[in-house]
This record gives structure tokens, sequence and C-alpha cells, in this order.
């Protein structure tokens, strides 16, 4: 999509601190971190939201949280613990139209998020 700002991160048309990328998936540190670890783990194939999702995307959706698993071992958040979450529209706070994990860790993260 030539309009989406994480398609052209994927495409490298926005500079971006990449921390992995495979034939599917993207992940590069947030612009407005909300912890000391703040990933953002993309597929490389537009998707606006969840609620665009199919049962053939389910491959695609296993591989962001087995990339999510990886880089909080990389980070050093296995023990401690992190949050993997991923907002669906607006009214969950969803900015940007291309769907995305956000992976957050390295302090105290409270339960409900708000
Ligand atoms: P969400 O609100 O769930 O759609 O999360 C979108 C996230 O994207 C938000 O935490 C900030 C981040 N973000 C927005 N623009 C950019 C950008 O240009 N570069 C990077 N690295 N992150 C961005």
């Amino acid at each position: 999509m030539s309009d989406c700002l994480f398609c052209k991160i994927v495409a490298g048309d926005i500079p971006a601190e990449l921390v992995h990328e495979d034939a599917r998936v993207v992940a590069f540190r947030d612009i407005n971190p909300q912890a000391p670890t703040h990933v953002l783990i993309i597929p490389r194939e537009h998707i606006p939201t969840i609620n665009d999702l199919d049962a053939a995307h389910e491959p695609l959706v296993g591989a962001l949280f087995s990339v999510a698993k990886k880089i909080a071992g990389d980070e050093g958040l296995s023990d401690d613990g992190y949050r993997v979450v991923m907002n669906c529209n607006e009214g969950a706070g969803q900015s940007v139209f291309h769907i995305h994990l956000h992976l957050l860790g390295g302090r105290p993260l409270h339960w409900p998020p708000g």
C-alpha cells in the first residue's frame, strides 16, 4: 500500500531501527517507546486490522509471535516478563492501520492497561 507508513518502512523508504527481518516479518523499535524495550513486529503483507485476518493468515500470525518470543529473549526479557499486544481499531488505540504486535518490557507492566 503506497500510503501506508509501515509498508514504507518494510520497503526501506522510511528509516527505522530494525531488530529482525525475514521473508514474512519485519521488526523495528517504536519511535515513541512506552517501555525500555518497545518493538513493533509486523508482517510484510499489508493487513489493516485484526478484522481483516482470515484462516489463511494463521501461519503468519504465528510467525509474528515466534519473532516476538525471539526478540524478547534477545532483549533479556524472557524471565522477568514482557507484554505482547495488538490494538484493533481506533477505540483500542490503533493509529497505524497495518497490523503490528507491540512487544513491551524492561519495566513493571500493570494490569489492566487502561
Ligand atoms: P498503534 O497505536 O497500536 O497503532 O501503534 C502504532 C505505533 O507506531 C505507535 O506506538 C508509534 C509507532 N510509530 C508511528 N510512526 C512510526 C514511525 O514512523 N516509526 C516507528 N519506528 N514507529 C512509529
